[in-house]
């Protein structure tokens, strides 16, 4: 078994998330692209108030912990939206789920702009799969004073999949999100608000993706709380000889509960009832001790 480190609270905007046992991240694209919606949420955007507070609701009754909002799609291949764009589809959206719901929200962004917005309408974590890597983002999240998932990603998305190499996957994952924590902690953030991700599926093959995975309880060396996201991606359609989106369920249930296993304290996914039993099953596992 790994060691996990027990996972401490992160105060999220006034919100204790406790990390002492798994938390489910929900996502909620506000994207038209996103594969994960089918494009129907935005499509109906005028309309789409409904939809959006049905589709939290669901997951809030499921027993979601966070629910992430992304108002840009980060799959691979995806087009970038403006400024303006990504403000639009995110900001409404945090202020109404803020309004409606009594669990933290992140918002997956890499943009200053955005992150300012966001937690002046309610966000109490910034999920930036760029690392804070865009000009003016360490300022502008060292400003919100929220705390920050910090993902690994190798070039950008539109280029990512392009043959990705890595000498050591897991080291050089492991030795890049050191620098960015280091980053932060020079701008001013403190590492007690910082969490990271190897990124699954982000510039990294099959081979890598499991490696990762296999290895995760490396990444136990930053000290920090460690997030993952495997939902949907292709890595199950690939490890499994092919499944569209609509068949990676059961893949990813089985890859999030290895996750946890090996000491993740915070799942991403789209199906968040059937991720919420997975994981108490494995946090069961990894934490049973014997005594009569
Ligand atoms: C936005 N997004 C898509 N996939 C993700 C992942 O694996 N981790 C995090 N933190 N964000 C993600």
């Amino acid at each position: 078994m790994s060691s996990v480190n027990p996972g401490p609270a992160l105060d999220c905007a006034g919100r204790l998330l406790d990390l002492s046992s798994p938390r489910v991240m929900g996502v909620l694209n506000v994207t038209p692209d996103s594969f994960s919606d089918g494009g129907t949420l935005y499509e109906d955007a005028a309309l789409s108030r409904d939809r959006l507070l049905q589709r939290a609701s669901a997951m809030v009754e499921a027993g979601v912990d966070i629910l992430d909002i992304g108002g840009e799609s980060t799959r691979p291949g995806a087009a970038r939206v403006s400024l303006q764009e990504e403000l639009d589809r995110v900001i409404p959206a945090v202020e109404l789920l803020a309004a409606e719901f009594d669990v933290v929200l992140s918002v997956d962004t890499s943009s200053a702009e955005v992150i300012t917005a966001a937690a002046a309408a309610g966000m109490g974590l910034i999920n930036d799969v760029r690392s804070l890597t865009r000009p003016g983002a360490l300022a502008a999240a060292a400003a919100t004073g929220l705390p920050v998932c910090l993902m690994h990603m190798r070039q950008e998305p539109d280029v990512m999949q392009k043959a990705p190499h890595y000498q050591d996957v897991v080291a050089d994952v492991l030795e890049w999100l050191q620098q960015r924590v280091d980053a932060c902690v020079a701008a001013g953030i403190d590492r007690a608000r910082l969490l990271v991700d190897p990124g699954f599926g982000f510039g990294k093959n099959l081979q890598h993706n499991l490696v990762l995975l296999n290895r995760l309880e490396a990444l136990h060396a930053l000290g920090l709380p460690l997030l993952v996201g495997m939902s949907r991606k292709t890595m199950i359609s690939a490890a499994l000889g092919g499944r569209d989106t609509s068949q990676r369920l059961p893949g990813g249930l089985a890859l999030h509960a290895i996750a946890v296993f090996k000491g993740a304290h915070i799942v991403r996914v789209h199906d968040v009832a059937e991720t919420v039993d997975a994981v108490r099953i494995a946090a069961a596992v990894r934490d049973a001790t014997h005594h009569d």
